[in-house]
């Protein structure tokens, strides 16, 4: 379909990756523009994956959020070449509070990117959510907390091979109500 200029809007592929419960669905909703309270509150865990169209900035995006309930998980990396095949942004999304699941995210992560296919490798925009950063947590957290996630970065730079370019990310669903608040 064209837009009123004649130009076919761009499709830009997102994949949102990650275990069960890290907030995928959350962050795909705060992409979407998706500000209202209880679209946070009331979440049920994804089955297979939810394909997202909506179209901002004179671009149509697709999201494709993955379940990551362990039924889900070996699916997905089955196939995983299919579904990332043309994407231009993809966000594994770690659920910082979650600590004694650090090891099996960081797992999952690394058969992720194992089978990442060479054209994506080179080409995808790719970020890594350090998610459920929230106010209180960061305020709460002790140098115990400060040293975990410290560690836990340590371990994400030790996977991701170096010929792939990224970013890592400290998030809250709670920093999108941020502004909203009077004192
Ligand atoms: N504290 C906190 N909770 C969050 C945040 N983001 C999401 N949650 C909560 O985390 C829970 C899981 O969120 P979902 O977005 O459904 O998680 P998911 O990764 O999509 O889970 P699956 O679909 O099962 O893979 C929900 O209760 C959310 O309200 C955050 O930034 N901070
Ligand atoms: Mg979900």
């Amino acid at each position: 379909m064209n837009d009123v200029s004649g130009i076919p809007p761009q499709k830009k592929k997102i994949l949102i990756m990650g275990l069960d419960q890290a907030g995928k669905t959350c962050i795909a909703k705060c992409l979407q523009g998706i500000k209202h309270l209880t679209a946070f509150t009331i979440t049920k865990p994804t089955m297979g994956f939810n394909r997202i169209t909506f179209h901002a900035l004179g671009s149509e995006f697709i999201i494709l959020d993955f379940s990551g309930q362990e039924l889900y998980r070996d699916h997905h990396l089955k196939n995983f070449d299919r579904y990332v095949k043309d994407a231009n942004k993809f966000i594994y999304v770690i659920d910082i509070q979650d600590i004694d699941r650090y090891q099996l995210a960081l797992d999952y992560l690394k058969n992720i990117i194992n089978r990442l296919p060479m054209k994506e490798k080179a080409a995808i925009d790719f970020s890594i959510f350090l998610h459920k950063y929230d106010i209180e947590w960061d305020n709460s957290s002790n140098k115990t907390g400060e040293a975990t996630i410290k560690e836990l970065i340590k371990h994400v730079k030790e996977i991701v091979p170096s010929n792939i370019s990224y970013t890592i990310h400290k998030t809250s669903i709670y920093t999108v109500f941020e502004k909203s608040f009077i004192s």
